[in-house]
Protein backbone atom coordinates (compact mmCIF):
# COMPACT_ATOMS: atom_id res chain seq x y z
CA UNK A 1 0.00 0.00 0.00
CA UNK A 2 1.33 3.56 -1.18
CA UNK A 3 0.75 6.27 1.94
CA UNK A 4 -0.70 8.94 0.37
CA UNK A 5 1.91 11.23 1.19
CA UNK A 6 4.10 8.67 -1.52
CA UNK A 7 1.21 8.58 -3.31
CA UNK A 8 1.39 12.60 -4.17
CA UNK A 9 5.39 12.35 -4.32
CA UNK A 10 4.89 9.78 -6.99
CA UNK A 11 2.00 11.91 -8.98
CA UNK A 12 3.92 15.41 -8.40
CA UNK A 13 6.61 13.61 -10.76
CA UNK A 14 4.29 12.23 -13.06
CA UNK A 15 2.96 15.33 -13.98
CA UNK A 16 5.91 16.44 -14.68
CA UNK A 17 6.96 13.84 -16.93
CA UNK A 18 3.65 14.24 -18.66
CA UNK A 19 4.81 16.80 -20.66
CA UNK A 20 2.30 17.29 -23.52
CA UNK A 21 -0.08 17.40 -20.59
CA UNK A 22 -2.32 14.78 -22.01
CA UNK A 23 -2.99 13.33 -18.66
CA UNK A 24 -0.94 9.99 -19.46
CA UNK A 25 2.94 9.49 -19.61
CA UNK A 26 3.45 7.73 -23.22
CA UNK A 27 6.85 7.55 -25.52
CA UNK A 28 6.31 11.33 -26.76
CA UNK A 29 6.38 12.35 -23.78
CA UNK A 30 9.80 11.40 -22.99
CA UNK A 31 10.83 12.60 -26.72
CA UNK A 32 9.52 15.78 -26.42
CA UNK A 33 11.37 15.91 -22.66
CA UNK A 34 14.85 14.91 -25.16
CA UNK A 35 13.97 17.34 -27.32
CA UNK A 36 13.63 20.69 -24.75
CA UNK A 37 16.80 18.91 -22.84
CA UNK A 38 19.00 19.06 -25.66
CA UNK A 39 17.92 22.28 -26.95
CA UNK A 40 18.56 23.74 -23.74
CA UNK A 41 22.01 22.02 -23.24
CA UNK A 42 22.60 23.42 -26.82
CA UNK A 43 23.43 19.62 -28.09
CA UNK A 44 23.12 19.38 -31.58
CA UNK A 45 22.91 16.13 -34.29
CA UNK A 46 26.04 14.09 -34.32
CA UNK A 47 26.91 15.50 -31.09
CA UNK A 48 27.65 12.14 -28.25
CA UNK A 49 25.75 13.87 -26.07
CA UNK A 50 22.70 14.59 -27.94
CA UNK A 51 22.97 10.96 -28.98
CA UNK A 52 23.53 9.25 -25.73
CA UNK A 53 19.84 11.59 -24.88
CA UNK A 54 17.77 10.26 -26.97
CA UNK A 55 18.91 6.84 -26.79
CA UNK A 56 18.74 6.62 -22.96
CA UNK A 57 15.29 8.56 -23.20
CA UNK A 58 14.56 5.36 -25.71
CA UNK A 59 16.02 2.85 -22.79
CA UNK A 60 14.21 4.57 -20.19
CA UNK A 61 10.77 4.95 -21.76
CA UNK A 62 10.77 0.86 -22.84
CA UNK A 63 12.09 0.22 -19.40
CA UNK A 64 9.07 2.14 -17.84
CA UNK A 65 6.80 0.89 -21.10
CA UNK A 66 7.63 -2.85 -19.62
CA UNK A 67 7.43 -2.45 -15.81
CA UNK A 68 4.20 0.05 -15.73
CA UNK A 69 2.04 -0.49 -18.69
CA UNK A 70 0.13 -3.24 -17.12
CA UNK A 71 -2.45 -3.20 -19.72
CA UNK A 72 -0.59 -2.77 -22.40
CA UNK A 73 -2.29 0.06 -24.14
CA UNK A 74 1.20 2.03 -24.75
CA UNK A 75 0.91 4.40 -22.14
CA UNK A 76 1.62 4.70 -17.99
CA UNK A 77 -1.81 6.06 -16.58
CA UNK A 78 -1.78 7.81 -13.12
CA UNK A 79 -2.81 4.63 -11.41
CA UNK A 80 -0.35 2.18 -13.36
CA UNK A 81 2.68 4.22 -12.49
CA UNK A 82 1.82 4.10 -8.63
CA UNK A 83 1.40 0.54 -9.12
CA UNK A 84 4.42 -0.03 -10.49
CA UNK A 85 6.29 2.14 -7.80
CA UNK A 86 4.69 0.00 -5.21
CA UNK A 87 5.54 -3.35 -6.87
CA UNK A 88 8.82 -1.56 -6.91
CA UNK A 89 9.37 -1.09 -3.65
CA UNK A 90 8.19 -4.61 -2.55
CA UNK A 91 10.09 -6.59 -5.12
CA UNK A 92 13.47 -7.84 -6.09
CA UNK A 93 11.94 -5.94 -9.77
CA UNK A 94 14.67 -4.94 -11.96
CA UNK A 95 15.99 -1.95 -10.87
CA UNK A 96 19.04 -2.00 -13.71
CA UNK A 97 16.86 0.67 -15.68
CA UNK A 98 16.58 2.60 -12.88
CA UNK A 99 20.03 2.91 -11.67
CA UNK A 100 20.76 4.02 -15.42
CA UNK A 101 17.99 6.42 -15.40
CA UNK A 102 18.98 8.20 -12.05
CA UNK A 103 22.79 8.14 -13.99
CA UNK A 104 21.45 10.24 -16.62
CA UNK A 105 19.24 12.39 -14.75
CA UNK A 106 22.61 13.20 -12.69
CA UNK A 107 24.73 13.76 -15.56
CA UNK A 108 22.07 15.82 -17.27
CA UNK A 109 22.21 17.94 -13.80
CA UNK A 110 25.75 18.42 -13.74
CA UNK A 111 26.11 21.74 -15.83
CA UNK A 112 29.46 21.75 -15.80
CA UNK A 113 30.24 18.21 -16.31
CA UNK A 114 33.08 17.91 -13.65
CA UNK A 115 30.84 14.65 -11.64
CA UNK A 116 29.69 16.38 -9.05
CA UNK A 117 26.30 18.28 -8.51
CA UNK A 118 26.63 21.44 -6.83
CA UNK A 119 24.37 24.46 -6.17
CA UNK A 120 25.15 26.26 -9.55
CA UNK A 121 24.55 22.73 -11.16
CA UNK A 122 21.26 22.44 -9.58
CA UNK A 123 20.41 25.86 -10.05
CA UNK A 124 20.53 26.06 -13.45
CA UNK A 125 18.55 22.55 -14.21
CA UNK A 126 15.44 23.15 -12.18
CA UNK A 127 15.81 26.65 -13.60
CA UNK A 128 14.48 24.78 -16.75
CA UNK A 129 11.43 22.63 -15.04
CA UNK A 130 10.51 26.26 -13.84
CA UNK A 131 11.87 26.11 -10.03
CA UNK A 132 12.42 29.76 -8.63
CA UNK A 133 16.58 30.10 -7.66
CA UNK A 134 15.61 30.53 -4.32
CA UNK A 135 13.20 27.48 -4.23
CA UNK A 136 16.35 25.70 -5.37
CA UNK A 137 18.71 26.80 -3.16
CA UNK A 138 16.40 25.95 -0.52
CA UNK A 139 16.13 22.58 -2.39
CA UNK A 140 19.84 21.90 -3.12
CA UNK A 141 20.62 22.36 1.07
CA UNK A 142 18.15 19.87 1.97
CA UNK A 143 19.38 17.29 -0.70
CA UNK A 144 23.15 18.27 0.15
CA UNK A 145 23.01 17.52 3.70
CA UNK A 146 25.35 20.13 4.04
CA UNK A 147 27.99 19.15 1.59
CA UNK A 148 28.78 21.45 -0.83
CA UNK A 149 28.25 19.57 -3.65
CA UNK A 150 26.30 16.05 -4.26
CA UNK A 151 28.10 12.90 -5.44
CA UNK A 152 26.34 10.23 -7.84
CA UNK A 153 26.42 7.64 -4.85
CA UNK A 154 24.74 10.02 -2.74
CA UNK A 155 21.98 10.93 -5.79
CA UNK A 156 21.49 7.73 -6.48
CA UNK A 157 20.56 7.16 -2.06
CA UNK A 158 18.34 10.37 -2.77
CA UNK A 159 16.88 8.99 -6.04
CA UNK A 160 15.75 6.01 -4.25
CA UNK A 161 14.31 8.14 -1.21
CA UNK A 162 12.27 10.36 -3.84
CA UNK A 163 10.58 7.11 -5.38
CA UNK A 164 10.57 4.35 -2.19
CA UNK A 165 10.88 6.21 0.71
CA UNK A 166 7.28 6.46 2.93
CA UNK A 167 9.39 9.12 5.15
CA UNK A 168 7.77 13.25 5.03
CA UNK A 169 11.59 13.88 6.36
CA UNK A 170 13.57 11.99 3.86
CA UNK A 171 16.18 14.64 2.20
CA UNK A 172 15.51 12.84 -1.42
CA UNK A 173 11.98 14.24 -1.30
CA UNK A 174 13.69 17.36 -2.27
CA UNK A 175 14.41 16.01 -5.64
CA UNK A 176 12.33 17.78 -7.66
CA UNK A 177 12.77 20.67 -6.19
CA UNK A 178 9.99 21.14 -3.48
CA UNK A 179 9.01 18.69 -0.47
CA UNK A 180 5.60 19.52 -0.39
CA UNK A 181 3.18 18.42 -2.50
CA UNK A 182 -0.49 19.10 -1.91
CA1 LIG B 1 1.40 12.76 -22.10
CA1 LIG C 1 -1.40 1.36 -19.82
CA1 LIG D 1 29.04 19.88 -11.52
Amino acid sequence: MVSDFRRKKLLHMYKFLDKDGSGTIDKKDFQLAAESMTKQRGWKEGDALYKESLDMTDLVWNALQKAGDANNDGEVSADEWVTMWDTISKSAADREWLSQYCKFIFKMQDFNNDGFIDSDDYVAARSIAGTSKEDAVAAFQKLAQGKSKISLTDFQKLWDEYFLSEDPNAPGNFIAGKSSFD
